[in-house]
C-alpha cells in the first residue's frame, strides 16, 4: 500500500511514521509512505500556496496551481492511486471506508490549510473527498494521519497475527467485548470467571453476549441498521423477555408478592 500526503507541513509526519505499527508496517514494507510540500510547486518567487478569496471576506484560499502540479506529479509516480481530499465536506469516514481505501493500492491524500482548496481542484482532480468528523480543524494533516492509521492496520500483516483486523469493532458491525489481562484481581475487582476457563465455546459465547451488550447499551444505532444472525437474534430476544418480565411484575404488584 503507497500514501503520498500532499501538505505545506510535511514534517508533521515524521513522529506519526516513527512509532507503533505504523512505523513496523514501513519497515516490513507493507506501507511505502511520502510526505511531499506543495510549496516545491509554487512558481512565484514567494513560493505563495495560498490567495485572498474571490468575492472578499477573511482568511486565505489554497492556490489551484501548486495544488494541480502536486497531485499530477504524485499521481504519475504512483499510477492508479486514487486521490483524497480531506475536508468537512466529504463523506464521514468510517471502518467500512477504510476497508475500501485498503484495496485501492494507493492513496494521494491531500491536506488543505486556511479555509480550505479553490473549488477547481476538487471538480476533476480529487476522487474522494473524506471527513473525520462535524468539526473544523486548522489542517487537513491530522485527518490524514487519522485514514493512514484506520487503513494500514488493515494491510495483511500489519497487524501481526493474520485475523487481529476481523475481530474490530465494526468489522462486524458490532463494538468489541471487553478485555482484561492480568492480575486475575485488581482492586478487588476480578476477572470474569468464564475468561479463564479454558472453555473457548464458552468463551466466544461470553463474547458476543459482551459486544452486544456494549452495542446495546453504547451505540443502538449500530444494531438498528445491522443483519442480525440468529444467535445474535436469540440472545436480544432472551434480554427483551426477561426485561418484558421485570416490567410486568411492576405492573401487578400482586405478581410480585
Ligand atoms: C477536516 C475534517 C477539516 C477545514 C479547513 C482544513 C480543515 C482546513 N478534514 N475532516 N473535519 N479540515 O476540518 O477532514 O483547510
Amino acid at each position: 500500500m503507497f500514501f503520498t500526503v500532499l501538505t505545506i507541513f510535511p514534517e508533521m509526519f515524521d513522529p506519526f511514521w516513527e512509532h507503533g505499527i505504523v512505523r513496523r508496517a514501513i519497515e516490513g514494507k507493507i506501507i511505502r509512505a511520502s510526505a511531499v510540500n506543495i510549496r516545491n510547486f509554487a512558481e512565484d518567487r514567494h513560493q505563495a500556496t495560498d490567495d485572498r478569496p474571490y468575492g472578499g471576506g477573511s482568511g486565505m484560499v489554497m492556490k489551484p496551481e501548486p495544488l494541480a502540479a502536486a497531485i499530477r506529479e504524485a499521481s504519475k509516480t504512483m499510477p492508479g492511486a486514487k486521490t483524497v481530499l480531506l475536508t468537512p465536506q466529504g463523506r464521514m469516514f468510517n471502518q467500512q471506508m477504510a476497508r475500501e481505501l485498503a484495496s485501492c493500492g494507493g492513496l494521494i491524500l491531500v491536506c488543505g490549510r486556511y479555509e480550505g482548496v479553490d473549488e477547481r481542484i476538487c471538480d476533476d482532480l480529487i476522487d474522494y473527498e473524506i471527513s473525520i468528523g462535524d468539526y473544523v480543524l486548522t489542517g487537513g494533516e491530522l485527518a490524514g494521519m487519522v485514514i493512514m492509521d484506520a487503513v494500514t492496520r488493515l494491510i495483511p500483516g500489519a497487524l501481526g497475527g493474520e485475523d487481529a483486523a476481523e475481530k474490530d469493532s465494526f468489522s462486524d458491525g458490532l463494538l468489541e467485548h471487553a478485555h482484561y489481562t492480568r492480575p486475575r484481581i485488581f482492586e478487588d475487582r476480578e476477572v470474569p470467571e468464564v475468561l479463564l476457563s479454558g472453555h473457548h465455546q464458552e468463551i466466544e459465547r461470553w463474547r458476543l453476549e459482551s459486544s452486544l451488550m456494549r452495542t446495546l447499551l453504547k451505540r443502538p444505532d449500530l444494531l438498528e441498521k445491522r443483519e442480525l444472525p440468529d444467535q445474535e437474534t436469540e440472545v436480544l430476544r432472551r434480554w427483551g423477555n426477561q426485561i418484558e418480565k421485570i416490567l410486568d411484575c411492576h405492573r401487578s404488584p400482586i405478581k410480585r408478592s
